[in-house]
């Protein structure tokens, strides 16, 4: 059998209990086959030279962990740089907060050559390379050019934007060309395929071969929309540990005379959260019915703090959760529970589980993975709603759930009260076809997937 060797960002023993999605479906992907994990240690070097970083290795089980430090300089240009503040914003559709800064795109590249030089050492010659997002779209180029010549497949974690938007980073041909050097990309939706195909269309000297089959560049690319899932049965048995239990226990207790609705991410931009807290104001002054009752747990852990557009978003929420607190709050309830702290993977199933609505309302997100452990985490018999946003990539797959407008706070209202008030038997209805598709397109069927088409696609 052919080695796996994955390379992303970061990197995590697979045999730990990892905090984000990548992390946990990658390292369920290595864990079953054994193999090879590259990417970027998490630490950053003073005082070394850019496109410096010596390869350190590690026995994690069956999977080798093979990493690199960064400099601080390409750690800025690189991650915090043209990572973050260039592709991370215009791909979720917010050129408003792109920053095109000449130093970002000699990091991005230089560091991704830094990956190549010190990755190829290590590949054997059947080697099957699957390489994960958007830090990484040059790095099959790179290994190309240093005379790699494995199969090498590349998934896109986030979403892909419309072809104008795309058009507006300098460097777009460049990325499209790069990403012809992969012989698969995969993409979370229907939406990001057409997206690609469109750009395809309109700005290159390209043929379309077929709906998934393009040429361009003197090479023949396939690429396929293949959602990313959660592991259900590992998500099941984490709400059976204690930590979940507990918590679970505790919320119902806590809330007995109360409805929960929750809120889960990373603090980002792209979640909606702003957004989703007047939608909530307008909830308890539209229909006042909730107050004393409706309240919303807001969990939004710190994230990239070091970019500017994360530090005053942080400022714009506690100013929100501040003012609705203030307005609508007494003495013995309090709207909104605003956390910005971190919040322990195992704690989540008995959150998820105690609330009576999960908003999931982002401006655009590639899947989102806290939708589908939301639906996973549910008791069959009493489940909660979903309130979802149609702009995650999750809602071309969660038609059941209630599909919102985020930006449409008096209708995101409308649904929340629709949610909170949802009979049993329709609720029960919605979750058993949430769940069927969840564990039907869990995160084994992602990777095998990923893995067999990369592994049937004729090179060229
Ligand atoms: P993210 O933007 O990080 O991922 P998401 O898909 O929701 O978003 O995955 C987050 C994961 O981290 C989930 O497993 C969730 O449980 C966990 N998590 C989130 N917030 C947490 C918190 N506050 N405390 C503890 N755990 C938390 C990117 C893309 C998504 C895509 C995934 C996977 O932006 O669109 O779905 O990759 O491809």
């Amino acid at each position: 059998m052919n080695r796996l060797v994955v390379v992303s960002n970061r990197t995590a023993d697979p045999r730990k209990s990892a905090a984000g999605g990548l992390a946990v479906a990658v390292g369920q992907a290595l864990r079953a086959s054994g193999g090879l994990w590259f990417g970027w240690s998490g630490k950053v070097v003073d005082g070394r030279s850019p496109g410096e970083g010596e390869l350190r290795l590690q026995q994690a089980g069956n999977v080798q962990l093979a990493t690199v430090d960064l400099s601080r300089e390409d750690y800025n240009s690189y991650y915090l740089g043209y990572s973050n503040d260039v592709l991370w914003p215009v791909f979720h559709y917010r050129l408003d907060l792109a920053h095109f800064d000449a130093d970002y795109i000699s990091g991005y590249r230089r560091v991704n050559q830094l990956f190549a030089q010190r990755l190829a050492g290590l590949l054997r010659p059947d080697d099957i390379i699957w390489v994960h997002d958007y830090h990484l779209i040059p790095l099959a180029a790179e290994l190309r050019a240093m005379g790699c010549r494995q199969r090498m497949g590349f998934f896109l974690h986030i979403p892909l934007p419309p072809p104008l938007l795309l058009a507006a980073v300098p460097e777009h041909e460049w990325l499209m060309r790069s990403l012809f050097a992969y012989d698969l990309v995969g993409l979370q939706s229907n939406t990001d395929l057409g997206h690609f195909s469109g750009y395809i269309g309109a700005e290159l000297p390209a043929d379309i071969l077929g709906e998934h089959m393009f040429r361009a560049f003197g090479k023949t690319l396939q690429v396929q929309a293949m959602p990313i899932g959660i592991d259900v049965d590992e998500f099941t048995a984490l709400g059976r540990s204690r930590e979940a239990q507990d918590t679970y226990a505790q919320m119902r207790q806590e809330y007995s005379r109360r409805r929960l609705l929750l809120g889960v991410e990373r603090m980002d931009y792209s979640k909606g959260l702003p957004l989703r807290l007047q939608a909530f104001r307008q909830l308890l002054q539209n229909y006042p019915e909730n107050l004393g009752s409706a309240t919303l747990i807001q969990i939004a852990s710190p994230s990239r703090e070091s970019v500017d557009a994360y530090a005053s978003l942080r400022r714009e929420l506690e100013s929100l959760s501040g003012a609705i607190n203030g307005d609508f709050g007494g003495l013995d309830w309090m709207p909104v529970r605003y956390i910005h702290r971190n919040v322990s993977r195992r704690r989540l199933p008995g959150l998820y589980r105690a609330a009576s609505v999960a908003l999931v309302t982002p401006l655009r997100d590639g899947m989102n993975l806290v939708a589908k452990e939301f639906v996973a985490a549910q008791d069959p018999d009493d489940p909660g709603v979903l309130v979802l946003s149609r702009f995650a990539g999750a809602a071309e797959q969660l038609r059941d759930a209630l599909l919102v407008n985020p930006y449409d706070t008096r209708h995101t209202a409308e649904a929340i009260q629709r949610a909170l008030q949802m009979p049993l038997a329709e609720r029960q209805q919605r979750h058993q076809a949430l769940l069927h598709n969840v564990r039907t397109q869990d995160v084994h069927w992602w990777c095998r997937r990923f893995l067999d088409t990369l592994a049937a696609t004729p090179l060229g």
